[in-house]
């Protein structure tokens, strides 16, 4: 059932588990109703028999990799990016991937059709795998792969007028000598602190600085700043994940005739911004009009925002892997 909850965002109702009127929940996707299929390993399972091993290091220490991906209009957004930040990942951490890419991208597809869905959100996911009760993943002979495919609840329209409000929280982006947030790891507990602070202030998102206290990111969005016409971003290297959808507004950029600059950034310079705007596979491009109870801007979204966000829905319309043979 779609109904609305209290921001306006529109939200796929699932009994068993009724989601509060809480702003995060338009990033929550929920599996699509007629029996899901859930890819483990090669084989599709029900919703109710999808189900891994308690011993599995992903459980266990949060030891795996993960992409989240959209598909529009029966067409996967960026297929390629994601695998290839996938494969990252993984490298990263020294887990081999047990299938081609060929294959997985074909196991994607297929999962995406078995759930008869155009339009959703797919989460990919490769674990470890089953070991021990010990950390050493030397015991885990082979990771294993979950492909989940669901409906995903959007921000209402009015949330992409109005924008969105953040503030900065205590808990600091991971640097690269702890935990490298290029990873993109089953280890979110960073983030999901960062989460919990923006939730305990009232605030649409959590802006979360690195260690020299230049702004990293939010918890699942890149950050980009307009001033006098100059846009900004922070660079990688501040503790940024290489987002999909940040690469998608350099091109687009690029083509409106905009330089992105990739700079560290401050809290100052977030409030005497012109413009802001956050981008992420789950949120797209979306305005932020207030960090930290101060206006950005006019406090409305600004005009170069307005233009990017019309060019990143056209490019989802028209463009992407299909998913279903033409
Ligand atoms: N930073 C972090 C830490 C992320 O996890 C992004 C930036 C944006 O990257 P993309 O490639 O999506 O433009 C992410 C993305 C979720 C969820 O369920 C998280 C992400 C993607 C999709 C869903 O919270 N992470």
């Amino acid at each position: 059932m779609l109904t609305k909850n209290a921001e306006g965002s529109a939200v796929l109702e699932k009994p068993a588990q009724r989601e509060t009127a809480e702003k995060s929940i338009a990033k929550t996707a929920t599996p699509a109703k007629n029996a899901p299929k859930i890819f483990i390993d090669g084989q599709f399972f029900g919703e109710a028999d999808a189900k891994v091993s308690v011993f599995d290091h992903g459980l266990l220490y949060g030891d795996g990799v993960f992409e989240g991906i959209r598909f529009y209009n029966g067409r996967v957004f960026r297929l390629e990016e994601h695998m290839e930040r996938l494969w990252d990942s993984a490298r990263s951490i020294c887990i081999d991937i047990p299938m081609s890419r060929r294959e997985l991208d074909e196991a994607l597809l297929e999962t995406i059709r078995q759930n008869n869905l155009r339009d959703g959100y797919v989460r990919l996911i490769v674990t470890r795998g089953v070991g021990n009760l010990g950390l050493n993943p030397v015991h885990c002979k082979r990771p294993s792969i979950i492909i989940i495919a669901a409906t995903i609840a959007l921000y209402s329209e009015e949330v992409y007028r109005r924008g969105l409000t953040v503030v900065t929280v205590p808990t600091r982006r991971m640097g690269p000598a702890t935990l490298n947030p290029a990873i993109k790891s089953l280890n979110y507990l960073n983030n999901v602190l960062a989460r919990i602070e923006a939730n305990l202030a009232n605030a649409d998102e959590a802006l979360m600085l690195n260690d020299a206290g230049n702004v990293a990111e939010c918890t699942a969005d890149n950050v980009f700043l307009i001033k006098r016409g100059r846009i900004m971003t922070p660079p990688i290297t501040a503790g940024a994940l290489r987002g999909i959808t940040r690469s998608v507004v350099f091109d687009i950029a690029a083509e409106l005739g905009f330089k992105i600059s990739e700079v560290d950034l401050t809290r100052h310079d977030v409030y005497i911004a012109d413009e802001a705007f956050l981008t992420g596979t789950a949120a797209e491009v979306i305005p932020m009009i207030r960090a930290d109870g101060r206006v950005i801007g006019n406090g409305e979204p600004g005009a170069i925002t307005t233009r990017m966000i019309a060019r990143f829905r056209e490019l989802t319309r028209e463009t992407g892997t299909p998913i279903f043979p033409e």
